[in-house]
């Protein structure tokens, strides 16, 4: 299959909300390839008029790295049209199987440095069977990025040590630290740095870095209200509803 064949699977899966095997189920892939597979898919959303709107970071956890066997993290791009309001609707129905995890969002200034910080709510959704996948199959898949929420933008102090919960329907549902991203969220940005001059990625003044989760993701269902609590960042949520 060519890396356009593989986009375009992808991309068909992320409109229909219709799983598909694994692209490594046919063969295997390389990292090179696979970033070739994920930029091809940016390419294919550009052309319908979205504009990216930042970059993403995977595997930011110690935890998360360690079951998925790898010793990086993985670089994916977001968009204007992944964007949801705070306090706005996500449509569960239109996704495969969404999950959401409770992040931490940097905005870059002119220099690609880091400006702003907010709590983040980002939406993953595997294109690929049962949410499973090999390490190329997930960067291929831009990083099962699906939708991303931002709260409130502050000045950025320190931010290794912050509590985190993730509620749904104010109930916790998870609980974890900003410690968990990279051991500094911080961190991102040299990190972020390095994955774009690696594999081709654009960190655009004016534009978001998601840093990473601090709980594991957590499947989601229509008709609930959303909550990430940062300490000290302050909230952001969004409503499921499906159809
Ligand atoms: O944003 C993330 O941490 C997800 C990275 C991809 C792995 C997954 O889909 O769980
Ligand atoms: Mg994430």
């Amino acid at each position: 299959m060519t890396i356009e064949e593989r986009a375009a699977l992808l991309d068909q899966a992320t409109a229909t909300g219709e799983a598909i095997p694994q692209l490594t189920s046919s063969g295997p892939m390389s990292l090179e390839t696979a970033y070739a597979v994920q930029h091809k898919g940016i390419e294919l959303r550009e052309g319908r008029g979205e504009t990216l709107a930042g970059v993403k970071l995977g595997f930011t956890s110690k935890a998360k790295a360690e079951q998925m066997g790898v010793s990086d993290v993985i670089i994916g791009s977001l968009t204007d049209r992944m964007r949801v309001e705070d306090g706005g609707t996500f449509d569960v129905g239109r996704g495969v199987h969404p999950r959401v995890e409770p992040e931490v969002a940097f905005r870059l200034g002119p220099d690609a440095e880091l400006v702003a910080v907010a709590p983040a709510l980002e939406i993953i959704d595997s294109r690929y069977r049962e949410f499973r996948f090999s390490l190329a199959d997930v960067v291929a898949d831009n990083t099962s990025a699906s939708a991303f929420v931002l709260g409130p933008w502050t000045k950025i102090g320190q931010v290794d040590a912050l509590a985190v919960d993730l509620l749904f329907d104010g109930e916790v549902v998870a609980t974890g630290s900003t410690a968990d991203i990279l051991g500094d969220p911080l961190r991102a940005l040299p990190a972020a740095q390095r994955m774009a001059a690696a594999y081709g990625h654009r960190l655009l003044g004016g534009s978001v870095l998601l840093a990473g989760a601090a709980t594991a993701a957590v499947a989601l269902k229509a008709g609930t209200h959303v909550e990430a609590r940062v300490a000290g960042l302050g909230s952001v949520s969004v409503r499921t509803k499906e159809g």
